[in-house]
């Protein structure tokens, strides 16, 4: 019990009593790339791509004691800076990776450097839009799966990039000069530390240790030349335990100049977890006791189904953020692991399974040949990892959440 109330006293300090009732305050939905359907709710491009903070700093509803008093304001969002809009390159596929449930980011060029423009913000991300007003989600859901529930909305005040969190995932070729112009709207210093990349040391983006940390409001940019291939992240180098674990991150994908064949379906899924205690919508950052685990910062049923039609060869991508492995498990295929975030494995060494484990600070690329038509389970293989908040109703049969989505391959003769 003690511990208990210090962790609320906590997150007290922290950011504030959230005083939300799941669901009660609903900002808006997300921008949302279309294309591949979703179990859930399809967003719509075009709305708010964001969920900036709605003020809910102070009021414990459930006590109506306030706070505010015991708040650093400033702890998830400095209410006097303005958050800028996503850069106008936000949204612009100009690559062939989909980041389910995030919109892509685009480049514009300078010379021949490729410049993206990141804007670490607040981002209140809706893990699940619930499904108790969506009979067409439950509809889909019976159809595809059973038993996939998760009756509450449920958000999360996150700390992202140009909206999203995860941040949305650099493309690039192999040879590329990038530039990465970081503009920093949180209420800390903050830096950007590429993980995986060989980039010189003074752009390690190791805040305090190979640069000063980029202040508030402040800018910093990055420029370096991508030599490798493969998969790899970005995320913040600066106060990680707490600015990684309100999910400061997103994914490197690096083509090769010339690729030995192609690839018809490539996916991009990051993994985060998160413990959110009831009716808080801050993460409790001091415990690794995590409830809420997401795909690219979505929770089944509201992750996107990867579609593909059969013949197709796939590639799924995964990158962990999170502090301990994801097993990820598919039906239906034995892919091969053709990847890792050293790049590619060498043909002769790559391993066939089913089943591929990502630990923490890793990435891991698998593919294969979509041959076999129908609707399969994609998910976490800790079976904790596939309930939203552990369980819903810890009673009769328990519905599926979190890391879980579906691969649904379509016949190769049908034509839509
Ligand atoms: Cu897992």
């Amino acid at each position: 019990m003690a511990e208990w109330f210090s962790r609320r006293r906590f997150l007290a300090v922290l950011g504030g009593m959230a005083a939300s009732v799941p669901g009660l305050a609903r900002a808006g939905s997300e921008k949302g790339p279309s294309g591949h359907g979703s179990m859930g709710k399809m967003e719509k491009p075009g709305e708010s791509g964001r969920e900036h903070g709605s003020g809910e700093h102070g009021r414990d509803k459930h006590g109506g004691m306030d706070h505010s008093a015991m708040e650093p304001r400033h702890a998830w969002r400095d209410e006097s800076r303005p958050l800028s809009d996503p850069p106008p390159t936000m949204g612009r596929q100009m690559g062939r990776v989909y980041t389910l449930n995030v919109p892509p980011l685009g480049y514009e060029l300078d010379g021949r450097v490729k410049v993206f423009r990141l804007v670490a913000q607040p981002v209140r991300r809706m893990f699940s839009e619930g499904i108790d007003r969506q009979t067409e989600v439950v509809e889909e859901m019976n159809r595809f799966s059973g038993g996939m529930s998760h009756s509450m909305p449920r958000a999360a005040k996150l700390w992202g990039y140009n909206g999203q969190m995860p941040g949305p995932t650099i493309e690039c070729v192999q040879g590329d000069r990038i530039r990465v112009i970081l503009k920093n709207e949180l209420p800390e210093p903050t830096s950007i530390h590429w993980h995986g990349l060989e980039v010189p040391n003074s752009m390690d983006g190791a805040g305090g240790t190979t640069e000063p940390v980029t202040m508030p409001g402040q800018e910093r940019v990055y420029e370096f030349t991508l030599n490798q291939v493969g998969t790899y992240m970005y995320h913040t180098g600066f106060n990680m335990m707490k600015q990684d674990g309100l999910g400061l991150g997103g994914m490197v994908v690096i083509h090769p100049k010339r690729p030995e064949y192609r690839i018809d379906r490539d996916v991009a899924i990051m993994l985060q977890a998160f413990a959110l205690e009831p009716g808080n919508e801050f993460p409790n950052l001091t415990t690794m006791d995590f409830d809420w685990f997401t795909f690219n910062g979505k929770v089944a049923p509201d992750i996107e189904v990867v579609r593909a039609r059969q013949g197709e060869r796939i590639r799924l991508r995964f990158a962990n953020l999170a502090m301990s492995s994801h097993p990820i498990h598919v039906h239906g295929y034995v892919w091969k692991v053709v990847g890792t975030e050293g790049g590619p494995i060498p043909k002769n060494a790559q391993w066939p399974g089913s089943t591929v484990n990502v630990p923490p600070g890793t990435t891991r690329d698998v593919e294969f040949v979509a041959h076999n038509p129908g609707v399969w389970r994609l998910h976490c293989h800790k079976l904790h990892h596939t309930m939203n908040a552990h369980a819903d109703i810890p009673l009769g049969v328990m519905g599926h959440g979190g890391m879980f989505t579906l691969l649904e391959v379509r016949p190769g003769q049908e034509e839509s």
